[in-house]
């Protein structure tokens, strides 16, 4: 049974049995104060924000029995999945799968490639390790979620108008409903954040739905 979830620009029928949580790269390197995004400078309080809201929410779908679903960004030691493109994009000092502070950046198997212990995947939670901003490309995700029936999708985490974004795009062109949780997805760039969730909602939910996590926790304890 669908539940009417509060959100913009409209709400959002939400149908537990064929929903999924996606949980986006919230990985140690991107979040933590001794990783690779705040060795670049960036400032990691702005994604620090999310982790007490998705572990709320986290538990609250753990305790629904809903599938969880998360994503890591990441490369094969070998990084034969790495696009040369990426890998010299920005011309750093310091680019993927060199050493960084946290073993080498953003390769699988890495400590700074994992996610962060506040949210780390429970046993039979599928992680899907990704070489793109989307998750959908070159993984598994599209048969995992049709194995399970899911035709919805909540997506939380980081960043908000990278890798948030490009897989909400990839999921609403393969036929998904998208309910994007704000105070669950960051950017370290504010303005990118308030942009990424309005080109979501805008033009009537041309990608999707945004709503805060407190209005999908309130629905599943209705549900219980
Ligand atoms: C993600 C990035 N996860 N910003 N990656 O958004 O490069």
């Amino acid at each position: 049974m669908a539940q009417e979830i509060a959100a913009q620009p409209y709400a959002f029928a939400f149908d537990p049995a064929h929903c999924a949580l996606l949980i986006i790269d919230m990985q140690r390197d991107f979040l933590e104060p001794g990783g690779f995004g705040a060795m670049l400078g960036n400032d990691v309080s702005q994604l620090r924000r999310t982790i007490e809201p998705n572990r709320r929410l986290l538990a609250a779908w753990r305790a629904a029995g809903l599938t969880v679903i998360h994503t890591r960004e990441g490369h094969r030691p070998d990084l034969a999945d790495l696009p040369p493109a990426k890998k010299i994009r920005g011309k750093g000092e310091t680019t993927i799968g060199d050493p960084g502070p946290m073993g080498r950046i953003l390769v699988r198997g890495e400590a700074g490639h994992d996610i962060i212990p506040e949210l780390y995947p429970a046993a039979g939670e599928p992680v899907i390790d990704k070489p793109g901003k989307g998750a959908f490309f070159a993984t598994d995700l599209s048969a995992i979620l049709a194995h399970r029936g899911i035709k919805q999708l909540v997506v939380t985490g980081v960043t908000t108008e990278v890798c948030v974004n490009t897989t909400v795009r990839e999921a609403n062109d393969r036929g998904f409903d998208c309910l994007v949780l704000s105070d669950c997805c960051g950017s370290y760039f504010p303005e990118f954040h308030e942009m990424g969730l309005k080109m979501i909602k805008a033009q009537g939910g041309i990608f999707g739905w945004v709503a805060s996590s407190e209005e999908v926790i309130q629905t599943l304890k209705k549900e219980a």
